[in-house]
């Protein structure tokens, strides 16, 4: 018995240490998240510790000698996994073959912008970017978006690749995610994986919804509803939500930069679980198409919701009771998505 089981996990092992490379874009590759990113994808955690990789790294042309700085640093770390890295600021070079697409780069916002400018420089990049994804990608890639605004880049990515499935497009709410679950894990005083199914709903923006009605908390042994392990309803409908609502903000004020290393770190989560499916008991919050959701979220929006996912698909965990007062925040963040899409449209179809 033990010599077959030895021998089937040696014939497991040598089909996977053959197994073909798989192609994964980060684009704004140059940027700060980046820098926190790759080295991570790039050694297993990520796609997995025996899954080769092809990384392409896009940014824009006046980047690229900084880029190139990254590709020594990456060959740099002698990593197994990593077969090839190859930099670039063409789409058509970014987007070719691609098993999975991590979209960092965005418009940054700039001293006196019109926010109305803002956006629609944004969709003139998450168009195109679309329309490289429709024309160069596989049709099974998975598209991960992450430079804000978010969701609204995510639609209009979405929105420009019609033959890939609108499912295999989501945008990052796992960054809130881990923020709320770790305020209310030190809060408990447990460590943060004892926190689970905390809800994050709607826009990565203030206006989000840090839910925690249905989280559970574990401890000593006993699970029990965070509201009952937190005990102050007042911190938990107050000061909890505007901290991770205002996180952004906060690591802004203190670090001079925006949030990096726990940027990478959710997208990291992210992706991993859209390759592996979630754990058991559990589900994540992230951005994805609404329509046909039973939550009463408007239609075709990226909106963040509860999901579990499965041999690669996603589904939105149904049937949790929503109150008046969770009813109220998740409209007011869809009403900002809805006002931001429509704007978006009249630029995308311009
Ligand atoms: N959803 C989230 O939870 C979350 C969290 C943190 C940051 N963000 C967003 O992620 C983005 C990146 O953050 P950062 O700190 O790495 O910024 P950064 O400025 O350090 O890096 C961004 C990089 O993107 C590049 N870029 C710009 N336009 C591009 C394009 N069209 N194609 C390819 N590359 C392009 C820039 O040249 C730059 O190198 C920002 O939009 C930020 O707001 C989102
Ligand atoms: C939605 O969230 C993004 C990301 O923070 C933000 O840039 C955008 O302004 C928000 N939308 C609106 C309409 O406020
Ligand atoms: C989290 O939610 C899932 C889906 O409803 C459920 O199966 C699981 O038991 C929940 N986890 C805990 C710790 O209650
Ligand atoms: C997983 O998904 C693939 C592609 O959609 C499908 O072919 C396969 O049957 C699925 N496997 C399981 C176990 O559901
Ligand atoms: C994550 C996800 O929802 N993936 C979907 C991508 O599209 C394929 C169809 O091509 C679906 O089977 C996956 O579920």
């Amino acid at each position: 018995m033990l010599t077959l089981l030895s021998a089937m996990y040696l014939v497991v092992r040598t089909a996977s240490a053959q197994a073909e490379p798989i192609r994964v874009l980060v684009t704004g590759a140059a940027g700060q998240i980046a820098y926190s990113l790759l080295y991570s994808i790039a050694k297993g955690d990520v796609f997995g510790k025996d899954q080769p990789i092809i990384l392409v790294l896009l940014d824009i042309t006046p980047m690229l000698p900084v880029l190139d700085g990254v590709v020594m640093e990456l060959q740099d770390c002698a990593l197994p996994l990593l077969r090839e890295v190859i930099p670039t600021d063409k789409v058509e070079v970014g987007f070719k073959d691609l098993d999975a697409a991590i979209l960092v780069g965005s418009m940054p916002r700039k001293e006196g912008m019109e926010r109305k400018d803002l956006l629609k420089a944004n969709v003139a990049i998450f168009k195109t970017q679309g329309e490289a994804l429709e024309k160069y990608a596989k049709k099974t890639v998975k598209v991960l978006v992450v430079g804000n605004p978010a969701n609204t880049n995510c639609l209009i990515a979405s929105k420009s690749a019609p033959s890939i499935p609108k499912e295999n497009f989501s945008c990052l709410t796992r960054l809130d995610h881990n923020r709320a679950r770790s305020q209310v894990a030190m809060r408990v005083g447990v460590p943060s994986d004892s926190v689970k199914n905390v809800t994050i709903w709607g826009n990565h923006s203030s206006t989000q919804y840090p839910d925690v009605h249905h989280a559970i908390v574990t401890r000593n042994g006993k699970e029990i509803a965070a509201f009952d392990a937190v005990n102050d309803e007042s911190w938990l409908k107050g000061d909890f939500i505007s901290t991770v609502q205002q996180r952004g903000a906060a690591v802004i004020k203190a670090r001079k930069l925006s949030s990096a290393m726990s940027a990478a770190k959710a997208i990291c989560d992210h992706m991993r679980d859209i390759w592996f499916g979630t754990p058991d008991g559990e589900w994540v919050s992230m951005g994805i198409y609404s329509s046909g959701n039973s939550y009463g979220v408007p239609d075709d929006l990226m909106y963040s919701f509860p999901v579990k996912i499965k041999n690669k698909s996603w589904k939105v965990v149904d049937g949790l009771s929503i109150n008046d007062f969770s009813r109220g925040k998740m409209d007011a963040t869809a009403a900002e998505l809805v006002e931001e899409r429509d704007t978006a449209l009249t630029f995308l179809s311009a």
